[in-house]
C-alpha cells in the first residue's frame, strides 16, 4: 500500500470533522500557510468516516445512530457487529484503492472506535473485538492516529450545541468517561496514535496536527 492512511479518533465532539477539513485544505495548499507545501508536493487527499464511508455505510450509519430511522433498541452485539461490517466494507470499497492510488486518507474514525465505545464503553469483550477489527481490516492498519483529547463534558457540550443529537450522544455520561478510560489505554499502548490537545481553539488545535503531520511527510519521505 503506498498511499498514507491518517485517522482521527476521540470523544463526541472533540473537533474531528472541522480539523480534518482544515487539514485537508492545509495539504492542498488552499490554507492560510498551504503554500510552502503545495509547491513541493503533488498530494490526492481523500475524507471518509466510519461509519458511513460508503453506500452500505451510510445505510448502517442511519440504523445506528439515527433514533427516528429505527426505533428498536439495538442489541450490543449487533452494534459491533453492524461497525464491524460497515468497516469490512469501507476497507475493500474505498480505503484500499486510495492508498494503492497513493492517496492520502483521512478518516473519521476507525477499528480505535470499536475498542473505545464497544470495549470500554459498552464493556464488551476486547479480545473478541480486536479478533472482529482484524477480520473487518485484514490486518490493515493507520499509518498515524491523532487522538483529539478533549474534557468528556465539554465535548459533549459542543456537540449539543450543533443540534440534534444521535443515539450514541445519548448514552449517560458515565458511559462517555469510560469511553474516554479507553482512549487513554490505547494511546499509552500504541506509539502510532499520538495525543491533541483539543481543548483549545481551533487554530491552535490545527497547529499542533501540522506540526505532527510536517515530521510525518519528512518521515515518509513525501518533501
Ligand atoms: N462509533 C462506535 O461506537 N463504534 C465504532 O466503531 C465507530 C463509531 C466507528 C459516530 O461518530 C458515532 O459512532 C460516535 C461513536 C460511534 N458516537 N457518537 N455520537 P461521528 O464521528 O460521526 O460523530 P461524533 O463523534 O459524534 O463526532 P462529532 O460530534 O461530529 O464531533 P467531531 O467531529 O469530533 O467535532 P466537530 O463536528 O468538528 O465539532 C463539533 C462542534 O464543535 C461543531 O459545532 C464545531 O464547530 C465545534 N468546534 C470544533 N472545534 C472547536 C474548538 N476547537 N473550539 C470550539 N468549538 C469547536
Amino acid at each position: 500500500m503506498i498511499g498514507k492512511f491518517i485517522v482521527f479518533e476521540g470523544v463526541e465532539g472533540g473537533g474531528k470533522t472541522t480539523q480534518i477539513e482544515l487539514l485537508r485544505d492545509w495539504l492542498l495548499g488552499k490554507g492560510q500557510s498551504g503554500q510552502i507545501l503545495s509547491k513541493s508536493i503533488d498530494l490526492e487527499v481523500v475524507i471518509t468516516r466510519e461509519p458511513g464511508g460508503t453506500k452500505l455505510g451510510k445505510a448502517l450509519r442511519e440504523l445506528l445512530l439515527n433514533p427516528d430511522v429505527l426505533t428498536e433498541k439495538i442489541q450490543e452485539t449487533a452494534e459491533l457487529l453492524l461497525y464491524a461490517a460497515d468497516r469490512a466494507q469501507h476497507i475493500e470499497t474505498l480505503i484500499k484503492p486510495y492508498l494503492e492510488k497513493e492517496a492520502i486518507v483521512l478518516c473519521d474514525r476507525f477499528i480505535d472506535s470499536t475498542i473505545a465505545y464497544q470495549g470500554y464503553g459498552r464493556g464488551l469483550d476486547l479480545e473478541l473485538i480486536q479478533q472482529l477489527n482484524y477480520i473487518a481490516t485484514g490486518g490493515l492498519k493507520s499509518d498515524l492516529t491523532f487522538w483529539l483529547d478533549i474534557d468528556v463534558e465539554i465535548g459533549l457540550a459542543r456537540a449539543k450545541n450543533r443540534g440534534k443529537i444521535d443515539r450514541m450522544e445519548q448514552a449517560n455520561i458515565e458511559f462517555h468517561r469510560r469511553v474516554q478510560q479507553g482512549y487513554q489505554e490505547l494511546a499509552k499502548n500504541n506509539s502510532l496514535i499520538v495525543r491533541i490537545d483539543a481543548n483549545l481553539t481551533q487554530e491552535k488545535v490545527q497547529k499542533q496536527i501540522q506540526a505532527i503531520i510536517i515530521e510525518k511527510l519528512v518521515e515518509w519521505k513525501y518533501i
